[in-house]
This record gives C-alpha cells, structure tokens and sequence, in this order.
C-alpha cells in the first residue's frame, strides 16, 4: 500500500536504530596520510569481506559517512593530511556515538603507549600498533564490529514487541518524540492514531489466550503490510496500536485509515477452533501539536468517543 509521497520521509530516523551488521555486509574506512598504508589495510579488509574506502582527513571521512550509511568502522592513523589521528577521533565522537560507529587508532612502534592512551581518551575503542600482524588486525576489527552488532541487537530487542515483531511503547515514545521535533522545524502536521481492537476480551474468553496471541499476530501483519516503513506504527498495549503520521492531508490521512479498518473487519483469521473476525476502533487526531504525550492523549480521547458510538469506526 502505497501513500502518496508527499510526506516528510522519516525513513533514516527509523533507519539510526534498523542498522544491521551481521546481515547487511558493514563498510569501513581507512584514513591514512601514506597511500601504501591504506592500500594494505583495504586489502587485509577485502579479505575477510569488509569494503572499505580510503581518507586522508576528517572532511574526507564526514563526506563518506554521510553518503555511506553502511560505514561501521573507521580506522585511523596518527599521520593525516594536515591533522593527527588524536584530532580527527575526538571530533569524529562529538557526532558519531560509540553505540553507531567504531574506530580504532592506528598507533606506531615506538611511541605506541602514550599515544595508545590519547587515541582511547579521544574516543577510540580500540588501537593497533604498526607494523601488525594480520591476524592481529583481522580479531581487533572483529572485535569492534562484534561489539557493534551487540549494541545494535540489544537496541532492538529494547524497542520491539516480542509477540509481534511491531515496534513497542518505548520505541514509540523516543522515535515519535523525534517526528515531533522534526515536524515542528518544518511546520507540517502529525496524524496520531489510537487503535483498540473491539471486545478482545471476549475472543480471548471464547477461544483461549493462546488464539488470542494469534489474533494480535495476524492484525500486526496487516498493520505492516498497510502502512509504510516510514510510518512510525507500534504496539503501545495489550490490544492497543499507535500511529504517527506527518505532513498529510486530512482527507488522505482519513481515507488512510479508513481502508485499513475495512481490511481488519474483512481479514478471517483460521484457527483450530474455527474462524474469527476482530473489528477496530480508531481515535485519529491531526493537528500542528508537536508535544507527543499530548497528541496521543487527543487521539486517545477520541478512540474513547469512538468507543462509546458503536465500536468499529473513526472518530477524527
Ligand atoms: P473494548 O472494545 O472496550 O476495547 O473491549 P476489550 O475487551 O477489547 O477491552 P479490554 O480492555 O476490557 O480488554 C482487553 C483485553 O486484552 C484484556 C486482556 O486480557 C487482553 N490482552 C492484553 N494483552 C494481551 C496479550 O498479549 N495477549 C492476549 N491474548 N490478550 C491480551
Ligand atoms: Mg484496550
Ligand atoms: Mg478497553
Ligand atoms: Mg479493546
């Protein structure tokens, strides 16, 4: 289901916490003053499946970050052009966190201790000292990645719902907090709907708690299939579902939400002990609000209105 393109594409804010490293073949940089440097340090990379790119300064570096989402690693030397290693790691983590991007320092015999420290002071997870042996370089950039890969996992589970895979409250909370902000900067609006499945209770009265989990199931899959990945959607309770939505008309945004409730009421979901059919009620508020708990608070008061009139319909 395609909505019209016409919003704000928030994809990359969803995309900050959907980095993957294990599935997706991570990138990385080698920032070097000598070119023979960087050459051997892509090839030992290349070998164990690593693409790399070569920069000589922190400009260099910030460019390929910024059109290279799938950069997790940067290796840095002390000798830049025009700058030293120390320097380019200390503002290198004054926007990159360590949670999101590994750099290691590249240090030389003789004066590897003391500047071993500084570049660890600066920021760096880790450093090598030249000349290396090829191993050695192959466990620390693994090291770094793995502990990449860790945040990232732990991150995720932190903000999905186990049953159904959707995005929980927490995630709904922080990521919905930066659409507001967003929002507001560029003036648009926020759609927030509240969604509450109608009479849960009795479905999990009739036929078990177990069918009733399969029925929560079944209703994420066409909360996935019918929003975009744009769309910031979550399991915010038991039965309960939120969407966030910015710079959309009001006709389209109702619409939006209209289609979907007709796919919930339409959707039969089989079952050992025979077919079962849930409805939705939806509390759908637009505004140029930008204080989330507030926003969510309208859509809820209105999903209570939508509630009280019958069930199985949009109040906006
Ligand atoms: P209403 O139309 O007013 O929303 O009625 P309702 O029965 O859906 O509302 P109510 O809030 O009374 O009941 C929600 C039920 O959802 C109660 C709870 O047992 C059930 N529930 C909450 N979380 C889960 C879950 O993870 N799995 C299952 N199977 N049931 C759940
Ligand atoms: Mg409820
Ligand atoms: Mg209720
Ligand atoms: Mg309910």
């Amino acid at each position: 289901y395609v909505v019209n393109n016409e919003g704000i594409d928030y994809t990359y804010i969803l995309q900050m916490i959907e980095r993957t490293y294990k599935n997706q073949v991570v990138k990385a940089i080698v920032a070097d003053g000598n070119k023979t440097a960087r050459a051997t340090q892509v090839n030992l990379l290349k070998k164990f499946n690593i693409d790399s790119f070569e920069a000589k300064n922190t400009l260099e570096i910030e460019r390929l970050l910024q059109k290279n989402k799938d950069i997790g690693l940067v290796i840095v030397d002390q000798s830049l052009d025009g700058e030293t290693g120390t320097d380019v790691i200390l503002k290198l983590r004054k926007i990159h966190s360590k949670d999101n991007l590994a750099i290691i320092g590249v240090t030389e015999h003789g004066h590897s201790s003391r500047l071993a420290i500084e570049f660890l002071k600066k920021g760096a997870n880790d450093f090598i000292t030249k000349p290396f042996i090829s191993e050695e370089f192959n466990l620390r950039v693994m090291q770094s990645l793995d502990t990449l890969e860790f945040i990232h996992v732990n991150k995720q589970s932190a903000m999905t719902d186990h049953l159904t895979q959707m995005y929980n409250k927490r995630a709904f909370e922080s990521l919905g907090g930066e659409i507001c902000i967003l929002a507001k900067k560029e003036d648009s609006n926020v759609a927030c709907a509240m969604l509450d499945i109608d009479f849960f209770k009795k479905i999990n009265d009739t036929y078990g708690h177990h069918i009733g989990d399969k029925v929560l199931v079944s209703v994420s899959e066409i909360f996935k299939e019918h929003f975009r990945k744009s769309d910031l959607v979550a399991r915010v309770g038991g039965e309960e579902f939120t969407v966030l939505l910015s710079n959309i008309k009001t006709e389209k945004v109702v619409e939006i939400f209209e289609e979907f409730r007709k796919k919930i009421e339409s959707k039969v979901i089989s079952t050992d002990n025979g077919d079962i059919t849930v409805t939705i009620s939806i509390g759908l508020y637009l505004s140029k609000e930008y204080i989330l708990h507030n926003i969510v608070e309208k859509a809820d008061g209105l999903l209570y209105d939508a509630k009280n009139s019958g069930r199985n319909k949009i109040k906006f």
